[in-house]
């Protein structure tokens, strides 16, 4: 634990400013309705099949700011995960950002007619049914995706908005590496082409070093069948790559000799090597989920400041949090495992004295890259850094929130 941070037994000895929450909390809960009258037998029923959480618990998916879902079509453009409410590490399936379907509706796919199929430069073509799939040598993992136009904008209010296109799930499936093995790879293959089977196609490039590295054709999403919005019945996960990698609805790998320009890969790979390249692995990042935007603190006293860091280069090693708009840093602690590529959860004592002040937390990933600020990557990019700076990668830059005397939390670029 870091010095600069009051201890957990001392934390626990100065209890006096939370007694008042302790006494409330140990009261007898009244006004309990019967299970039987606040349900039908049939939904009782339906609950001890599949469970469903508290009808208190209100925390939902909302759409972006830029474009309403569902559209006058009936599609889904993108939507956000309430990162706000959000703890530990892993986004629950039902809370998972959803990224557009690219003029599709998301397809009701019978997993028994669905298949794989694995041609192009190989030895073997190979057609995969997905109970074959399932029969393979396979492993568990914990992943985040995020969407390259996951970007603050100072018109963003809440941390949904600001950072909601991105989620962690812990997925199970097959190494890609095994079916291309098994399908004999020539040499002079260098990329894959992944797609995806809906009515518009997803399709992308990835470099066939990847693929055969850590990429994954998946079943399984948090310990049951990958849900329809995310792929079912099987995706391909590109750790650490660009969302639009992670192809869903997963139906034809081909092996070929170059890159290809593919509807997905069209705008989002650039001639500058420096794009493409930001374009496909995602720097480190983080965010404060709490206190975020238009959340509220009652009062002056003791807060856990936390939030999530992520960086598609590997585990992270290290967060900083400041609380004075970026002059001083302070570590924070880790609070749940640091994986390769997932969501890592981050925790800091903070007493706050009931002055306006700006807070921003700051990653370092175990390759040793930090976290840039906006100043930086306004710099890199060559660009004005003004509150809505646009850069053509993905923005991995450090974010401010605003804490105003009255307890409320504001974007800072605002
Ligand atoms: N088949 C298919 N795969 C796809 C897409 C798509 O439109 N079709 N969108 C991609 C994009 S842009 C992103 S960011 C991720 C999002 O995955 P999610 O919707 O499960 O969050 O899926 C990618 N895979
Ligand atoms: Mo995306």
């Amino acid at each position: 634990m870091n010095s600069k941070q009051p201890s957990r037994r001392g934390f626990l000895k100065n209890g006096a400013a939370l007694a008042g929450l302790a006494l409330g909390a140990m009261r007898p809960a009244s006004g309990q309705t019967p299970a039987s009258e606040a349900h039908s037998e049939e939904h009782l029923k339906d609950l001890i099949a599949y469970g469903e959480r508290s009808h208190y618990v209100k925390s939902v998916r909302i759409p972006v700011m830029e474009r309403m879902s569902p559209d006058d079509f009936g599609m889904t453009f993108h939507v956000l995960s309430p990162l706000q409410d959000s703890v530990g590490m892993i986004t629950p399936s039902s809370l998972h950002y959803v990224a557009t379907h690219r003029g599709s509706y998301v397809p009701d796919i019978n997993p028994q007619e669905h298949r794989l199929m694995i041609h192009g430069m190989v030895d073997r073509p190979l057609i995969f049914t997905v109970e074959e799939i399932k029969r393979l040598p396979f492993v568990t993992r914990t992943h985040f995706l995020e969407c390259s136009g996951n970007r603050a904008r100072a018109t963003h209010k809440t941390v949904q908005q600001t950072h909601g296109m991105t989620s962690c799930s812990e997925w199970t499936g097959v190494p890609l590496s095994l079916l291309l093995k098994e399908a004999g790879v020539q040499s002079g293959a260098s990329f894959i082409v992944a797609e995806g089977a809906e009515t518009v196609k997803g399709a992308t490039s990835i470099p066939l070093a990847k693929a055969m590295d850590d990429c994954l054709v998946c079943y399984g999403q948090n310990g049951e069948a990958i849900r329809p919005q995310q792929g079912f019945p099987i995706r391909l996960i590109v750790p650490g790559f660009e969302g639009i990698h992670n192809i869903k609805y997963l139906r034809r790998i081909k092996v070929v000799e170059q890159h290809y320009m593919t509807y997905n890969d069209y705008g989002h790979i650039a001639a500058d090597s420096r794009v493409a390249a930001l374009n496909r692995q995602i720097g480190p990042k983080s965010v404060i989920t709490f206190p975020s935007g238009e959340q509220k603190l009652p009062g002056p006293g003791f807060y856990e400041i936390t939030g999530l860091a992520w960086s598609g280069s590997g585990a992270i090693r290290s967060v900083d949090i400041s609380i004075d708009g970026g002059q001083t840093w302070t570590p924070a602690e880790l609070r749940s495992p640091a994986y390769p590529m997932a969501h890592t959860r981050f925790g800091f004592h903070w007493t706050w004295d009931g002055k306006e002040c700006v807070i921003m937390s700051r990653c370092t990933d175990e390759l040793g890259t930090v976290q840039p600020t906006r100043a930086d990557v306004a710099k890199y990019w060559n660009k004005p850094n003004d509150s809505d700076l646009q850069v053509p990668g993905t923005d991995n830059s450090v974010f401010p929130w605003r804490v105003a005397s009255d307890g409320s939390v504001h974007n800072g670029l605002a």
